[in-house]
């Protein structure tokens, strides 16, 4: 069977394979915390220090190989000291999205791995539009809940799963006592790839959104299911649609990402160990 076959077939049982060679190529037998990295946040995880092993995520069951040449996502394991503790984070800097018609497996198939690798907590970063008018482009917001507009669950068949505590409550409150400033948000999941109109974001709006992106909430959804505890924490990069009358371009994402990329390493850094 080729590489992503099976992942369509049966993609609770690729996603053990890909924890199965992870675990053979790191030689760790079980990690304990994964941390996806969404675009802006690349660079933060430098805050970690050297890896200790990494790839290209395609070497891996299940991953796809990259969608533009020369750009795969990596999977990298890091041992993080703090005191005595040794925690062990796998990483998976860049993610495949929704709109990429690839269909959901692929989407939630790293944190699918990373949970069947051990994993207990899983850390979802991203980049995204901010709707709540308060919010300033740069800012870190911790997600507390979401609103799903894409009709598109990776649960199949009767799984009637809670949500009620999807963002978890233990680990926000362990966030905000390592930064006080850090705000909340409610986080709409948008298909794109195209960003909204104005008046879609007036809409979310009044539906009680704060933040915009193409992410993180199919991710949130399979990492729950499987039974990790979930933190996700969006960089709002630009004004949602309409927010301030400017047009919305991918080269201000950026920038923005690059500017806060210490400082959201920084919080990364101090936060991971008191999670465990
Ligand atoms: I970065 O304004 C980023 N991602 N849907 N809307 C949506 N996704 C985004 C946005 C945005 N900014």
């Amino acid at each position: 069977m080729s590489n992503t076959e099976l992942l369509y077939k049966d993609p609770l049982a690729a996603a053990q394979v890909a924890a199965d060679e992870i675990a053979k190529r790191t030689g760790i037998a079980s990690h304990d915390i994964a941390l996806v990295m969404g675009s802006g946040w690349v660079s933060a995880v430098d805050a970690l220090g050297a890896p200790a092993y990494e790839c290209d995520a395609d070497e891996i069951t299940g991953f796809l190989p990259p969608a533009v040449e020369g750009h795969s996502g990596k999977v990298r394991s890091y041992e993080i000291h703090d005191g005595s503790k040794k925690i062990r984070a796998l990483v998976f800097l860049g993610r495949t999205h929704l709109y990429e018609g690839k269909g959901i497996e692929p989407v939630v198939h790293s944190v699918r791995t990373a949970v069947k690798a051990g994993c207990k907590i899983v850390i979802l970063t991203n980049a995204c539009g901010g709707i709540n008018k308060d919010y300033r482009v740069g800012q870190p917001v911790l997600i507390r809940d979401h609103i799903s507009l894409t009709a598109t669950s990776p649960l199949i068949g009767a799984h009637f799963v809670d949500l009620t505590d999807l963002y978890s409550k233990r680990i926000r409150a362990i966030v905000k006592s390592e930064d006080s400033s850090i705000q909340e948000g409610v986080y709409v999941h948008w298909r794109g790839p195209t960003y909204e109109t104005p008046a879609e974001i007036l809409m979310m709006r009044a539906m009680g959104a704060d933040l915009v992106g193409m992410s993180t909430v199919p991710e949130a959804i399979a990492a729950h299911a499987l039974g990790a505890e979930v933190l996700g924490i969006s960089l709002v990069t630009n004004a949602a649609a309409g927010v301030t009358g400017e047009k919305l371009n991918h080269e201000e994402v950026i920038a923005a990402g690059k500017a806060a990329a210490d400082s959201m390493g920084a919080l990364l850094k101090g936060v991971i160990p008191k999670l465990l």
